[in-house]
């Protein structure tokens, strides 16, 4: 049965694979894009984002700005990896797809609300529109099918040595997902460092041999060079299409159930996922935690979408 999602992101390169990932599966349909300020500002993760719906034709899915910054801290971004322009790695034409004029926070309430059990969250980039959703209808949390969201970690961090970025970004809205009592699953580092767009994968996709191949070969070419420069990773992590993926392929992700506090107060600690997988009677879990990925079956998954999603000559 094809599952119908609502992917909220901050394109970003690795976003920006996630949202290719989920037009070219069969297996999810796209309810919505939505927006929201992270890896760069919300203008630019906005242009970003039609940027790719462009390129890739998706003129028939919704695509909402959210919100410009977290709940409660000034925005961090990360151009050290994305780039200072947007999108780096490939010449964007001018984008044709526009955003519409809702809210995104409105838009997601408005179809979960329309559809009660339907509906998979997601997320990204920083919690900031998802909490903001939930602020406003909280009775989402009972109407979506499940929240699967790429963040967090329970081994290590990359923005600090404690945490990852897009739960760092907007931890207090982090912790009003975590705790919202509703199915969430979370695809961390400890997942997404397994995902990597080796020279074997680029080369694969390169073979692909359409417009929309050699894109995705030039972002994801910038994207490791940025990653080697920062990290001196070889083969850059590609996270964000690790949450499509195991929506799309659950039986590609492994997980165990865990109860996940987010990290509010400490000096070099904030913004982590304290994560407890002792499953005592004291504990009571709210997510279901990844911890691996068939990496082949995955970029199998990965590259069979891109040759799926036709070429556009003038994108
Ligand atoms: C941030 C990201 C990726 C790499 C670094 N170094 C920093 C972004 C990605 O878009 C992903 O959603 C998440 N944040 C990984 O931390
Ligand atoms: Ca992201």
């Amino acid at each position: 049965m094809t599952r119908r999602i609502i992917l909220d992101c901050d394109p970003g390169h690795d976003d920006a694979m996630a949202i290719l990932l989920a037009r070219g599966t069969p297996e999810v349909e796209l309810a919505a894009i939505t927006t929201v300020a992270g890896n760069h500002t919300l203008d630019l993760t906005t242009l970003n984002a039609r940027r790719v719906c462009t390129l890739a034709g998706i003129t028939d899915v919704p695509l909402a700005a959210g919100c410009s910054a977290p709940l409660v801290r000034p925005l961090v971004t990360a151009t050290e990896i994305h780039g200072t322009t947007g999108l780096q790695g490939h010449t964007w034409a001018e984008p044709t797809v526009h955003v519409i004029s809702e809210h995104a926070v409105d838009l997601i309430i408005e179809l979960v609300m329309a559809a009660p059990g339907e509906i998979t969250l997601v997320p990204t980039g920083p919690l900031t529109n998802i909490a903001m959703a939930l602020r406003r209808e909280p009775r989402i949390a009972d109407r979506v099918r499940e929240v699967v969201l790429m963040g967090g970690s329970y081994t290590r961090g990359n923005v600090t040595p404690a945490a990852e970025f897009n739960v760092y970004v907007d931890p207090e809205a982090a912790a009003a997902v975590f705790t919202a009592g509703w199915p969430l699953t979370m695809i961390g580092l400890d997942v997404t460092h397994m995902a990597n767009a080796t020279a074997e994968v680029l080369a694969r996709i390169a073979a692909l041999g359409t417009g929309l191949a050699a894109a995705v070969v030039g972002m994801l070419g910038f994207y490791r060079d940025r990653q080697l420069h920062e990290f001196g990773t070889a083969s850059p992590h590609v996270h964000d299409p690790c949450a499509v993926a195991r929506v799309a392929r659950p039986e590609f992700v492994s997980c165990k159930e865990a109860r996940v506090e987010v990290e509010l107060a400490g000096e070099f600690t904030r913004g982590m996922t304290v994560t407890d997988f002792r499953m005592r009677a004291a504990v009571t879990p709210n997510a279901m935690v990844g911890t691996s990925i068939d990496d082949g079956a995955f970029w199998d998954l990965f590259v069979a979408a891109i040759g799926r999603i036709p070429t556009r000559a003038d994108a």
